[in-house]
């Protein structure tokens, strides 16, 4: 007999290091928008862990590219060439443009060997002194885990008695070019930023902020790096969520859907010679551009593009914006988003946003809190008519109760 949810959850809480809070499901099953429990019910994954499986889940075309490449060869790594490793460089760079790829496997690798490289070309093309390197950074900005990125977050459950920290990071309000112009200096080597801040509750900029720090970064030979880990690959309903903007970063970041949420996979990618400072020896990871990931990447890639999905998410994503700005609830403070990047901030008054994705977890959806008042939604890219429509009959009902 299998364990009980109850078993699974005590054997998670003794064994576990406690870094999480889940939503008290189990899960042991998803196919496309959906998501099965231990005890058989069906929800509709409003999170798509955290905009990794964009594509869906179990993708059927890239669960066989996975398994017949698992089958063939998994892992070489770098010390000897693997035949996947060409196609996806070739096929990545075609998809967005991209004259240089680094592969990686988290999102804060793909940060961190983002900040590496900016710091590099920083003493070795633009003539920085060394050790003297400053990138810039926003206020509430969220870019991984690791110790490198947490020291320049401003979130003190983030960085809370993890230090000491590097230096050589600025923190500057999001959204406000003229602080990043005060910022700049002349050892200013990177504009390190999201497109849509994610952890922050889903922030979009004020409109010609892009554009602005683009002429910016330019002017002062300043590489810009969008970590489009979360926006990137078609959640808010473009490729690149630069695309929005109207400019080019010098250094994209993608991770997350970039597998379909098969596997770890990220990379740096830059349309100048900011990678091209990397010598061997300088920067590497066991897995990083393993056939494996590199399979389950361009099949990731390839489905996104042919099944439509980066449209669906605008269509779809336009339709469950407006679906939710129509519901008449006064726990509802304001409704956010681009593509299928949403999120809903309730009221202070309202009570915890947590609260109300358990109430959700009652009528068939998933979807999780960020920052005590705010409901983010991001389904699979895949969702349908339909199933939006069905989605805001159930946040329908949970937003006009109170859960004060
Ligand atoms: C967790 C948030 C989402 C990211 C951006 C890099 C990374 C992330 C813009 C690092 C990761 C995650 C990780 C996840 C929570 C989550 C998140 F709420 F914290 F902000 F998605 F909205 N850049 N985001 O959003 O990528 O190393 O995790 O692969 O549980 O910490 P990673």
């Amino acid at each position: 007999m299998s364990p009980s949810v109850v078993d699974l959850l005590a054997t998670e809480a003794r064994f576990g290091a406690h870094n999480y809070q889940p939503i008290g499901v189990v899960l042991t099953r998803g196919e496309g928008v959906w998501v099965w429990d231990t005890e058989g019910n069906r929800y509709l994954d409003c999170l798509s862990a955290y905009s990794a499986v964009s594509q869906g889940h179990c993708h059927p075309k890239i669960l066989a590219a996975m398994v017949e490449q698992a089958h063939r060869l998994t892992l070489t790594s770098r010390a000897f060439h693997n035949d996947q490793l060409a196609l996806f460089y070739e096929e990545i760079a075609a998809l967005t443009g991209s004259h240089k790829v680094l592969p990686m496997n988290s999102g804060a690798e793909a940060v961190e060997s983002a900040i590496k490289s900016v710091r590099k070309w920083g003493y070795e093309v633009k003539g920085v002194p060394d050790g003297q390197a400053e990138i810039i950074v926003c206020a509430d900005n969220f870019h991984g885990r690791t110790l490198g990125v947490v020291g320049f977050s401003t979130d003190a459950e983030t960085r809370g008695h993890f230090g000491p920290f590097a230096p050589g990071f600025r923190i500057i309000p999001f959204g406000d070019a003229a602080a990043l112009e005060q910022a700049i200096t002349p050892n200013t080597v990177a504009f390190l930023v999201e497109p849509i801040q994610g952890e922050a509750g889903v922030i979009i900029p004020p409109a010609g902020y892009f554009a602005s720090v683009r002429e910016l970064c330019t002017a002062n030979n300043v590489m810009l790096v969008l970590d489009e880990i979360q926006t990137g690959l078609g959640r808010t309903g473009k490729l690149l969520a630069e695309q929005h903007e109207g400019i080019e970063a010098d250094v994209t970041l993608l991770g997350k859907a970039l597998s379909g949420g098969f596997y770890p996979v990220s990379a740096v990618l830059s349309n100048n010679d900011v990678l091209g400072t990397l010598r061997p020896g300088q920067h590497g990871s066991t897995f990083g551009g393993n056939p494996l990931a590199c399979a389950v990447a361009r099949a990731a890639m390839r489905v996104l593009v042919e099944e439509g999905m980066i449209e669906n998410a605008a269509t779809q994503g336009a339709r469950f914006l407006q679906g939710l700005k129509d519901i008449r609830a006064n726990t509802i403070r304001e409704v956010r988003g681009r593509g299928l990047m949403l999120a809903v901030e309730l009221h202070p008054e309202a009570g915890r946003a947590r609260r109300y994705c358990e109430a959700l977890q009652g009528k068939g959806i998933l979807a999780k809190d960020t920052h005590e008042h705010t409901i983010r939604i991001a389904p699979p890219l895949v969702i349908t008519s339909d199933q939006v429509d069905w989605a805001l009959e159930q946040f329908a009902t949970i937003l006009t109760q109170d859960f004060s």
